[in-house]
Order: structure tokens, then sequence, then C-alpha cells
């Protein structure tokens, strides 16, 4: 048995996968409905989800069902008080993500049920971008199209130095007018964003850490294996275990400052809804709920107007 096949089998039997100092152990919703498209896993013990898009034979396209359980896995991992960091990433060393899956393109959307199509991946990566964690994109392969736009909308991408970046819309017939455009001209400026989406060229590894779309690049002198794969996660995990040790208030809070101005009033409305959210713990605010809980005029005379 190979690497990947000694995992593969332990994971069918066990439901966890170890992974140098990491034991992965599948993870499900609320729902308790199996996921077809991707992996779903937690980290014993560390407060990391890990959410693997699995149709490596589609070089990890998504379709509609695709999204529908990212975003189920999303919301769990938002929900759990025990996870402070989710990794996206995809199956397998050659892909992260190639888009939408064109077989499925029709007039109106991607379809696989139902007989109309849907783009609900924007719903994706609108979740992502409000999700009060960081979330961090893991790429090894191409991230190319709509799978490159879900790297851009994540907080950080930590690269393997096989990774490929890029659109391919105007050569399909597509494009993405949302943030696949305007966050990328935030991250790699309105001039290198005209090339990337005017040109649909693809770049290397090396090239998208100068142009500052990806954080680091792990890099890796031989990309085959599973063994190899691994060193990609070692150094995410170490990412995923540095943001762990600072406070999730503080950085939940710098995630909305931080995307405010982009994010218009959508932006504001999460970094107020953080201010709301410490408010309600203070003795002040505390006050105002108690006073009408106990039927009283609230005394708000004892705090300080500060300046
Ligand atoms: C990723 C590429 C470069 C990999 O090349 P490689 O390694 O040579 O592999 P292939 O032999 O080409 O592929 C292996 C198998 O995988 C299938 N496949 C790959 N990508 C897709 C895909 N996106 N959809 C469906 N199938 C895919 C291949 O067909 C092949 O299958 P077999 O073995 O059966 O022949 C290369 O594969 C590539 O260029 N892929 C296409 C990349 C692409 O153009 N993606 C779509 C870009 N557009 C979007 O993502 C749109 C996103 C979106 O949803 C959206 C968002 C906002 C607004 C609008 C839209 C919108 O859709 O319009």
């Amino acid at each position: 048995l190979n690497n990947a096949s000694m995992s593969d089998s332990y994971h069918r039997i066990h439901g966890v996968v170890p992974c140098h100092d990491v034991v992965w152990r599948i993870a499900c919703d609320e729902s308790g409905k199996e996921f077809t498209d991707i992996i779903y896993e937690k980290a014993v013990g560390e407060g990391i989800a890990k959410i693997t898009i699995n149709r490596p034979e589609r070089r990890n396209a998504f379709r509609p069902q695709t999204i529908k359980e990212l975003i189920r896995a999303f919301n769990d991992a938002r929900d759990d008080s025990s996870v402070g960091v989710i990794i996206l990433t995809g199956k397998g060393t050659k892909a992260f993500c190639s888009g939408g899956d064109q077989a499925l393109r029709t007039k109106d959307g991607y379809a696989d049920y139902e007989d109309f199509g849907r783009l609900n991946v924007l719903d994706l990566q609108v979740q992502i971008r409000r999700l009060p964690k960081p979330v961090i994109a893991m790429v090894a392969g191409y991230a190319i199209g709509g799978g490159h736009i879900l790297h851009m909308v994540c907080d950080l991408t930590i690269a393997a130095d096989n990774a490929i970046f890029g659109q391919t819309g105007p050569k399909v017939g597509s494009f993405d007018a949302g943030y696949g455009s305007s966050i990328m001209s935030r991250l790699v400026g309105p001039k290198k964003a005209r090339e990337m989406w005017f040109l649909t060229r693809f770049y290397t590894a090396a090239e998208a850490d100068k142009m500052g779309l990806v954080n680091t690049v792990v890099s890796m002198f031989y990309f085959l294996s599973d063994f190899q794969q691994e060193n990609l996660e070692r150094e995410t995990i170490k990412w995923c275990r540095e943001i762990l040790r600072n406070s999730p208030t503080a950085i939940r809070v710098l995630k909305s400052a931080l995307n405010a101005v982009d994010d218009g009033h959508a932006g504001l409305q999460e970094l107020g809804g953080n201010a709301t959210l410490i408010y309600y713990g203070t003795e002040e605010g505390n006050e105002g709920k108690t006073a009408y809980v106990e039927r009283r005029r609230p005394d708000f005379s004892k705090f300080p107007r500060r300046p």
C-alpha cells in the first residue's frame, strides 16, 4: 500500500487520519447528512477545521451540490466554538479548484439538480468573507477561474510551489464582475488585475507571491506523493497554530475591520455587530437590559464619559 491508499483505508475504517502530529476526524453538520463532494474534518484538540473539495477527477471543479455542501460545512465551522481557524483546500496535488464545472453550465448558471442553473458560489464567497474566523486557502496545483476567486476571498493563502493561478473567464465565456474583480484589484493592484482578466494568463506560485496574491510559498523539492503534500499542510498548520495563540476577539474584529471599507454597508454591519457583541459583555450594556427586566429606570450615571 502506498501512503495515499493507506491513509484512505484508515479514513474509512476509523474516521480519523494521522497527519504528522495532527489527527483529523471526519465531521458532519447538524443535518447529519453525508457529504459527497467535500471532505469535512476537524483536527482533534486543535481548533482547526479543514474543508476539502473532493472532485479530483474534475480538478476539483465545483457543481451546485459541491457549493451547497461547502456552505453547510462552513456554517458548522462557524457555529462550533471550538473551531478558531478553517482551512479550505482541494483533494490531491493537481488542483485546489478549477472553478465551475463547465460540463454543467447552462444558460442561467450551473445545473446539477432541478431544471434551472444557479451561481451559488457567490453565496459561498460572501459567507467566507463574513465568517468571523480566519479562513486559510491551502493551494496545491491549479487555482483557476472560480477556484482562483475562492482562494482570493480567503483571508490567507499558503501555496505549494506547484500552484498555478489564473482566470479563464474571457476565454471560456464567463466573468466574475463581483469579488472576482474588486478583491483581485485590491490584492494585486488595478493594472495586474486587468492583465489577469484580459489576457487570461496563468501564473506560477513564485509569480503569485511577487504579486501579493499569496502569503507564502512552501517549496517542495519533489511533489508527487501524499507525503510531500504533508509539507504544505505542516506549514499551514503552523500558521493556524500561531493564529490560535492570539485573541479570538481581536482577530474577529480585525477581520471585519480589514474588510469594512471594501464591503460597504455589509462590511460596516459586520464590524458594527462586533462592537455590539463586545458592548453586551460590559457592565454598562448589561445595566440597560437588567433595568428593563427589573422594570426600573436604568442608571447609567456611574459609567464614565471617556475623553
Ligand atoms: C485546470 C486545468 C488548467 C488543468 O489542466 P490539466 O491538468 O491538463 O487537466 P485536464 O486534462 O484539463 O482536466 C482533467 C479532467 O478534469 C476536467 N476538468 C477540469 N476543469 C474542469 C472544469 N472547470 N469543469 C469541468 N471539468 C473540468 C477535464 O475536463 C478533464 O476531464 P476528462 O479527464 O474527463 O477529460 C484545465 O483543466 C482547465 O483549464 N480547466 C478549465 C478551467 C476553467 O475554465 N474553469 C471555469 C472558469 N470559470 C469559472 O470558474 C466561473 C466561476 C463561476 O461560477 C462564476 C462566478 C461568478 C460569476 C460568474 C461565474 C460563471 O460561471 O459564469
